[in-house]
Formats: structure tokens, sequence, C-alpha cells
């Protein structure tokens, strides 16, 4: 029986770090509105960078903390909603600028949730006995996507990656997991429709641009994602007291507020850093993870047990809980 586990962490955001403060000089906003109502009060933005470089820079440090070269990565998974184009993959991109030769890399889109339907994948590539090693990572650059006059939805976003090494292990670390979408109630978070054009037909605009129903997303989370993770520790062999951290999707200081309430776990075991990144989509749970170990809260030695939730866009949820 092979089984897998995460061997490794690593997260980078681009330099340029915009305030509350800057973005109150752009658009009718205030540090007051944002920090109150989300928990932001600043989220790195890119210059210059695309999401496969931010990827690019996860995967390098990855390889160097293990000690391993390129070629020795059987596949690259990238979960992101903002590629840098749809094809080539920004996967096939990282590949590429590291050198992973031998690596199958591709890209899988589901939003918020992406990282964690990526890392459950993965984890089937490696328990299925076929695959030695990956990289798995969620990367965004939602500074590209979202409409910077509406004040409603800009201030809520960052840009940034992180990611894992899964490697194979002897032992079970993967506990318990639960994926879910629910496409009927896709409209509440959406962008990036594809126009329809024909030689024949008048061409549509592109719907280019993030669009989000905050109440009704707020409501998902709070109602359908607190209940989801109360089932998802049902089903696992652990209590909620057995967990050492639950690292839950970003979105918003008052959604981990609710969900620690809901959930009735002391508020110190859900960590929080939308503070200092804003809510980075695919990248928010593994950049979480990375600053989680950089801190010494996690350890990376198989001594805790540590819940993981993205949610977000398509609708999509899930869960996986994991021994760390
Ligand atoms: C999951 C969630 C959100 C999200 C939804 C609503 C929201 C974030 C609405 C009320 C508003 C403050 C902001 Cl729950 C976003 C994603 C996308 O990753 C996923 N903020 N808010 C207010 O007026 O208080």
């Amino acid at each position: 029986m092979a089984f897998a586990k995460i061997s490794q962490v690593a997260h980078y955001v681009p330099e340029q770090v915009i305030t509350n403060n800057d973005l109150a000089l752009v658009m009718d906003t205030s540090d007051e509105w944002i920090s109150s109502r989300t928990g932001i009060k600043e989220r790195h933005i890119s210059k210059t960078e695309f999401t496969s470089d931010f990827a690019t820079e996860v995967a390098k440090s990855l390889l160097n903390r293990a000690g391993l070269t390129a070629d020795q990565i059987d596949f690259i998974i990238v979960a992101t909603v903002t590629p840098d184009s749809l094809m080539p993959s920004t996967a096939a991109r990282v590949q590429a600028n590291i050198g992973a030769f031998k690596a199958f890399a591709f890209d899988l889109t589901a939003a918020c949730s992406g990282f964690i339907f990526a890392l459950s994948v993965a984890e089937k590539f490696i328990s299925s006995g076929s695959y030695q090693r990956g990289i798995v990572i969620g990367a965004e650059t939602l500074s590209k996507s979202v409409d910077w006059t509406d004040r409603s939805t800009a201030v809520l976003f960052g840009d940034g990656a992180g990611g894992v090494l899964l490697e194979r292990s002897e032992s079970q670390h993967f506990l318990a997991e639960s994926l879910h979408s629910d496409g009927s109630r896709g409209d509440c978070l959406a962008f990036g429709k594809t126009p329809l054009t024909s030689p024949f037909s008048i061409e549509e605009k592109t719907e280019s641009i993030l669009k989000m129903d905050g109440r009704a997303v707020f409501d998902f989370a709070t109602r359908d994602v607190a209940k989801s993770i109360q089932n998802t520790i049902e089903s696992s062999p652990l209590s909620v007291d057995e967990l050492d951290y639950l690292l839950l999707h970003q979105a918003n200081i008052r959604i981990l507020d609710k969900m620690a309430k809901k959930l009735g776990v002391n508020r110190d075991k859900i960590p929080a850093n939308i503070m200092s990144y804003g809510n980075t989509s695919a990248a928010s749970i593994p950049i979480l993870l990375s600053d989680c170990v950089e801190k010494g809260f996690i350890h990376l030695d198989g001594s805790q047990k540590i819940l993981m939730t993205g949610f977000g866009g398509g609708l999509t949820w899930g869960t996986v809980i994991v021994k760390l």
C-alpha cells in the first residue's frame, strides 16, 4: 500500500505592497471600511510578474528545501483561475522554468478550492503507486482580473503563490477528505467567460472581470461550508479537539470568526494572514500553511493534525485532514 505525505512547503508573493490607504487614494473607500469588514490591511500586487513566475519561485524553493533536482519530480499541478495563458498551462511553464523534464504538468481550476482539489488529485497519483513525487501549487494574479473601479470587490484580493512537495510515504498521512461542487449556484462568483464567436454571429462581449454577489457567497461559506467541515471531521478518525489547526481559505476575517463559533473551536486554532495578503484565491491556503511553518506553529514532523478547507467559485468547497 502506498501513501502520500506533504514533505515541504513554500510560498512567494510579489514585492509591491498596496495598503488600504493606498487604495483610498484611487477609489471611494477607507482603511476603516476595508479592515472592519474584511480584516484586510494590505495586499501584494504584481507589477511585472505573471502567475507562472510566482509558481516557479515556489517550485524552486520546494526543490531547494528538499535537496532535490528538478528531474526527480514526476508531476506538477498548478491550481489557478488566473493562468498566464490557457495553452500552454501555467504548470507547463513552471516545468520548463525549473527543467523538470520527466514531469507531466497541468493546471486545475476549482477557484478558491483549487489547491485542496489539486492536493486530493495528487494524493491519488501517489497512493496509486504509479508516481513517487509531485509538486502542487496554488498561484494567482487576481489583480489582473478584478474591476479596479468596483470598490466592493477590488479591495478584497491579492496576488501570490504557495505550494507543497508531495512524496511517497510508508505511513498514512491523509486521514479524511471531502470535495463538493454546486454548479447551479455558479453565477454568484464568476469571471472569464469565453465569448461566442463565429463567422456568422455577432460577437458577445467578454465577461472578463470578476463579479461577486457578496451576501450569497458569505452565506454559502458560513452555512454550507461550515456544515461540510463538521461532516468531514465526523467521518474522520479524529474529534474536533484533536485537530491542532484549521487552515481555512482566507476570504474574510468575519467568516473565520463565524466558523470558529459554529465548529466550537478556539479562535486561536484558526490562523489568519488575510491582514497582510488579502484574498489570494487558490494560493491562500498554501501561503497560510507556509506562513505557519515559518512562524513555528506547524512543524512538518508528523506530530500534528491539520484540517484545510477551500471554498469559493464554482461553487466549490473541499476539506482535507492531514497528519503533518
Ligand atoms: C469566499 C467568500 C468570499 C467573500 C464573500 C463576501 C465578502 C468575501 C461581503 C460583505 C462585505 C465584505 C466582503 Cl466567502 C470571497 C471568495 C472569493 O475567494 C470566496 N467577502 N464580503 C461587507 O459589506 O461587509
